[in-house]
């Protein structure tokens, strides 16, 4: 029977290039999951990047028969790796989110010592995606490592880290069964496969045999099958047993569940044959001072913060998640969309396709089993770099690839806002999605229904789901009067209970994921006082937070009744009234100022204005179906300083586009109307970033019109993209805008 030992204890590791793992270098003691970015790569400093070894001694376990192997299996290694046992190389890998195995039988000292390394680099490769993302490339060995020892004849071990076995449920005239597969390394004559199904109680289900074969396939019928849903996310085990005569040779065990689903372009997602509208979060993996090295006790903490916001659909963004998460979506029922890092830019590199091949490889063998994942998710935002050669080939090929292994589940693909509707990206993938930031970056909250009615309109025949959407939330910044880029908890709430409405009205949109559940590290980011971070998260990235925005999408999503007042951090308020929200699905809810009912409403999330504040300290209590919450604010002459974002980096924010667009480049271009003649020896908006910044005349000029110096990290996204394509992603300009930059560039010479 095989053995499957963690070895995360007693690591050794220390940064460096050497092209063995150096002898006398200043080690230091880890244990994993471990990552030499986790305060780095989120406390706005520059993370460090580049190659690093990680060495322990293992313990061979003795395998009592002849034959038998033994693997390791690293659970990722971010972004590349190479494995090594006693100085040997065992095998190398690129990418730096799924699992892979190295087979070390043929490298072990019988005799003595056996000193597992390996090298792990987070350096920019031009073939390993991601290259240029919105999010920190944690550097590490950040899931943990196994040895797995198994007899000379097992389950595969050594095909794209898979279980060496796939669990196929299918319903066909309200009939269930399950096709069972297993794959098997050095298969003799006489050997069987015993495949078993256990339902949820643990009761047997059915219990098939057959000859055991490099591939045994077998199908099941399995009689009255209870359903996986959202609602009732029921699994089931399958286990398949390798069996010699008397003797167990090998075991390998997977849960599935059966359910159908599909997407209908004007109806949307239905699940067992029932329309169910998914709404949810993305979710990024780190969480504060431990990058992506987190435990599984930090999955948990996530699955259920995000059952708490009631969503039932997560996106899981933008690589391939750890197994212990897909497995909490199985049991919670949360439907995933799992996908590849495949994101912003694609790499100049040809080999970069081929390794993207794999990832989906991996993605897809190893995330097989899993009920919950119902998308694979082939790119993100993959036009940001502007057109490449190539890229719509690259989508057919990797939705083909995805097809092909799995012919069970929908391909999807997340379009950057500006995709044009007619480009040929499109009809690739089974279903697609919109990344729309409008009332963030560009356009206001109102533009979102409209955006989705027209599109709809013009493409009634092309699923449409909204991949992400949202804005920042800072929960120091607070205003009565909250508006786009004031970074505050009050416009985020805002902005969600208006998103949560346009959804709600429109069940066709096939899947929505909230931009983001957590705030999470990206390490180029430098806004709104915050640096190295993205603040778009319902709930901090330390997960101790949850910002009102979390309760607007709860009262929209959770059936657990609750009641919340908004604005507990908005603790000092000034003026005679003041503005009070309140979240809840338990019913009317009725709010009291000091003692004395102030207004009722039925809203689920409830806006009361005018509420009086007396002097000193004030409860503001709401209650809602037997349930109560309050809130204690101090009137105060004047509210702190600290509810606003400092003056530089909301000037900043606004110059960049959105609501604010009108001021970002107020003083820095007068309007001018006429559009001068085209010239190639002057600059114009058609021109690369690239070349802009090239030129110092012209980078002094685009430098002021976005408000900022470009961040290196950014550079490698945009330097292909046209001024006019940069300007587009930034939002809708003002009437006149592009003529009066146009004319601006026309006095610079190339
Ligand atoms: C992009 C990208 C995300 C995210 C978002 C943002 O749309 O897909 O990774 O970070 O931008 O917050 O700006």
């Amino acid at each position: 029977m095989r053995k499957v030992i963690p070895i995360n204890d007693n690591w050794k590791f220390v940064k460096s290039d050497a092209p063995s793992a150096p002898a006398d270098a200043a080690w230091e003691s880890v244990t994993l999951p471990h990552s030499w970015n986790a305060v780095d790569g989120m406390d706005g400093s520059r993370p460090w990047r580049g190659s690093a070894w990680y060495e322990r001694e293992i313990d061979v376990p003795r395998e009592p028969t002849a034959g038998g192997r033994l693997y390791v299996e690293v659970g990722a290694a971010p972004l590349a790796a190479e494995v090594y046992l006693n100085g040997k190389p065992a095998c190398t890998h690129k990418g730096g989110y799924a699992a892979f195995r190295a087979e070390l039988t043929g490298l072990v000292n019988s005799e003595g010592k056996n000193v597992l390394s390996i090298r792990v680099d987070n350096s920019d490769f031009p073939d390993i995606y991601p290259r240029t993302a919105d999010f920190t490339f944690y550097g590490g060995l950040t899931r943990g490592v196994k040895l797995i020892s198994v007899p000379a004849t097992h389950f595969a071990l050594g095909h794209y880290g898979s279980a060496g076995m796939a669990v196929t449920p299918s319903v066909k005239d309200g009939r269930a069964s399950v096709r069972c597969e297993a794959w098997l390394e050095g298969a003799t004559d006489g050997m069987s496969v015993c495949f078993e199904i256990r339902d949820g109680e643990g009761r047997k289900a059915a219990e098939v045999w057959r000859p055991a074969e490099e591939h045994v396939s077998v199908e099941i019928p399995l009689e009255n099958a209870h359903l996986w849903s959202t609602d009732d996310p029921y699994l089931y085990t399958a286990t398949a047993r390798l069996v010699i005569h008397n003797e167990g040779l090998d075991e390998v065990a997977a849960r599935f569940g059966v359910r159908t689903f599909s997407v209908d372009p004007q109806k949307g997602f239905f699940l067992n044959g029932k329309l169910t509208v998914l709404r949810g979060v993305a979710r990024h993996q780190d969480r504060m001072y431990k990058g992506s090295a987190v435990s599984p006790e930090d999955h948990v903490e996530d699955a259920d913060l995000i059952c708490e916001v009631g969503a039932n659909t997560v996106r899981c963004a933008h690589y391939q998640h750890s197994p212990e998460f897909y497995d909490l979506c199985d049991e919670r029922g949360i439907v995933v969309w799992a996908e590849i890092p495949y994101i912003s830019v694609q790499s100049e590199d040809p080999n970069a396709h081929e390794v993207a091949k794999d990832m989906l490889r991996e993605l897809i063998i190893q995330n097989y089993n899993h009920p919950s994942i119902c998308f694979w998710g082939i790119s993100n935002e993959i036009l940001i770099g502007g057109e490449r050669e190539g890229v719509v080939e690259n989508h057919r090929e990797l939705n083909e690839l995805a097809k092909t292994l799995d012919p069970t589940r929908l391909t999807t693909m997340a379009h950057v806002s500006f995709t044009e509707g007619d480009h040929p990206i499109h009809g690739i993938t089974d279903v697609e999605a919109y990344n729309q930031y409008m009332g963030w970056y560009g356009g206001k909250i109102e533009d979102n229904g409209p955006w989705l009615d027209s599109y709809h309109a013009r493409y009634p025949d092309r699923a449409l789901g909204l991949s992400e959407y949202g804005a920042e939330g800072i929960v120091s910044y607070h205003s009565e009067t909250p508006e786009c880029k004031d970074y505050t908890e009050e416009y985020q709430a805002l902005y969600h209970a208006e998103l949560c409405k346009v959804l709600e009205e429109r069940p066709w949109v096939w899947a929505s994921h909230v931009w983001n559940m957590f705030d999470f590290g990206c390490s180029a980011r430098d806004e709104g006082g915050v640096k190295g971070r993205n603040n778009k998260g319902l709930v901090t990235s330390d997960r101790k937070i949850k910002k009102d925005s979390f309760y607007v999408c709860k009262a929209h999503w959770s059936k657990e009744p609750f009641v919340h007042v908004c604005g507990a951090r908005y603790a000092c308020r000034s003026g005679e009234t003041t503005r009070v929200v309140v979240c809840s699905n338990a019913g009317e809810i009725v709010l009291y100022a000091n003692g004395a009912e102030v207004g009722r409403s039925n809203e689920r999330v409830a806006t009361f204005e005018g509420v009086p504040l007396r002097e000193g300290t004030n409860i503001l209590r709401a209650e809602a179906g037997g349930l109560a919450d309050f809130i204690s604010v101090e009137k105060v002459e004047t509210e702190p300083a600290s509810y606003t974002v400092p003056a530089d980096q909301r000037e900043s924010a606004h110059r960049r586009g959105g609501e604010g667009v009108k001021n970002w480049f107020e003083g820095v271009v007068e309007p001018e109307k006429k559009t001068p003649e085209f010239s190639t020896e002057h600059f114009s908006v058609k021109d690369k970033m690239g070349d802009l910044l090239a030129n110092p005349e012209a980078k002094k000029f685009v430098t002021e019109l976005m408000g900022q110096e470009i961040p290196e990290g950014m550079m490698a996204m945009i330097k292909s993209m046209t001024l006019e394509r940069n300007l587009a992603f930034i939002g809708e300009l003002p009437e006149g805008a592009l003529e009066t930059i146009e004319a601006k560039l026309a006095k610079i010479k190339k």
